[in-house]
């Protein structure tokens, strides 16, 4: 505790090195002990301009602060620079790495390059797919439990259609999807069959695949959809996380043809779409399933931690949770869940 202002200012001065190397790490001395005895563990992500991966590295860091091991927070966009990373954790003599791949068919290469470093691996996020296209269960993995927080998404949604008053025949549900990602496409499909169920009719669910998983991949996807289908007064909208989302609804916003009143949007995350809450009207944004970041990075990392310092074995799959958010409860919620202070 007492080390957390000395973390938190290094932490500073290594968030702006981060754009410009890829690389971070982040030493806290919580612990006694010379350079060459710390422990080095790597934290890989996709996104890291993501707020969704910069939470993971944030609780991430607390761990290392806990535990007085060295952090290498790594940012790797594509395979070339997953496989840098992982050779840049080695030779930084480290012991293992936790990492959600930018596309999950790099399973393979990525156990096989942990293996040939003598690196420990965990997994988080998106789970590794083998070369037979089926999950690959042998690798440590944490990861959300997509399709019953997509079903979620799809019942609030219906909910909020019914508080409105808003007729079926008048609205739509727009499903922005990302069928490659298996997390993405539980989710989404999650979302559909939950409002199918409560009665939403099938054909009034258009979907719509974006090309990349960030908001302008989403706005795109939006865009081309909304020409299709301008008779639609009312639009419910989901996808695989809170970027998704909110494309779409910045995509519904232009010309200002829908609005807070005519749209809602649930996303899945809970980190990416404070800045939407924080505005001072409401959007069509309307709520998120916050996920619980505080487990995929402190967790992981120290799961990692306890393994290669006491040989204790991480569990094989872990899924976690989600809660809605909304303007009204988050400040609440994310203090309740320890995501803020
Ligand atoms: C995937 C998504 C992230 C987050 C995470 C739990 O990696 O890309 O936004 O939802 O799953």
């Amino acid at each position: 505790m007492k080390n957390r202002p000395v973390c938190a200012a290094r932490w500073l001065t290594a968030a702006f090195a981060v754009v410009a190397a890829g690389l971070v790490t982040v030493q806290c001395d919580t612990k006694p002990g010379g350079a060459d005895e710390r422990i080095k563990i790597g934290f890989i992500v996709k996104q890291p301009e993501e707020p969704w991966f910069q939470m993971e590295w944030k609780f991430a860091r607390r761990a290392a602060e806990k535990h007085g091991f060295d952090l290498l927070m790594i940012g790797a966009t594509d395979g070339e620079q997953v496989l840098a990373a992982i050779d840049n954790v080695a030779a930084k003599g480290g012991q293992g790495f936790v990492i959600c791949t930018p596309d999950v068919r790099l399973g393979p290469a990525i156990v096989a390059k942990a293996k040939m470093n003598g690196l420990k691996l965990i997994s988080v996020d998106d789970q590794f797919v083998g070369p037979d296209g089926k999950f690959m269960t042998e690798v440590h993995y944490l990861g959300i439990s997509a399709r019953k927080i997509g079903r979620a998404v799809g019942k609030y949604l219906h909910e909020e259609m019914t508080k409105r008053g808003w007729k079926v025949e008048e609205t739509a549900l727009c499903v922005v999807t990302f069928e490659e990602l298996d997390t993405a496409r539980e989710r989404t499909d999650g979302a559909m069959e939950a409002i199918i169920g409560l009665g939403f009719p099938k054909e009034r669910i258009y979907q719509t695949p974006q090309k990349t998983s960030d908001v302008p991949g989403a706005f795109d996807a939006v865009n081309s959809l909304l020409t299709k289908h301008p008779k639609v007064k009312k639009w419910l909208v989901c996808g695989m996380n809170d970027s998704a989302v909110m494309g779409a609804v910045r995509a519904m916003e232009q010309g200002e043809r829908y609005g807070a009143d005519t749209v809602v949007g649930i996303g899945i995350n809970g980190t990416d779409c404070i800045v939407e809450f924080e505005k001072p009207e409401p959007t069509g944004f309307y709520g998120s399933m916050l996920l619980a970041p505080k487990r995929h990075g402190f967790e992981t990392a120290e799961m990692m931690y306890r393994w290669i310092t006491d040989g204790v074995e991480p569990p094989k799959d872990t899924r976690t949770a989600g809660i809605l958010i909304h303007r009204e409860n988050y400040k609440q919620v994310r203090k309740e869940q320890g995501i803020t202070d």
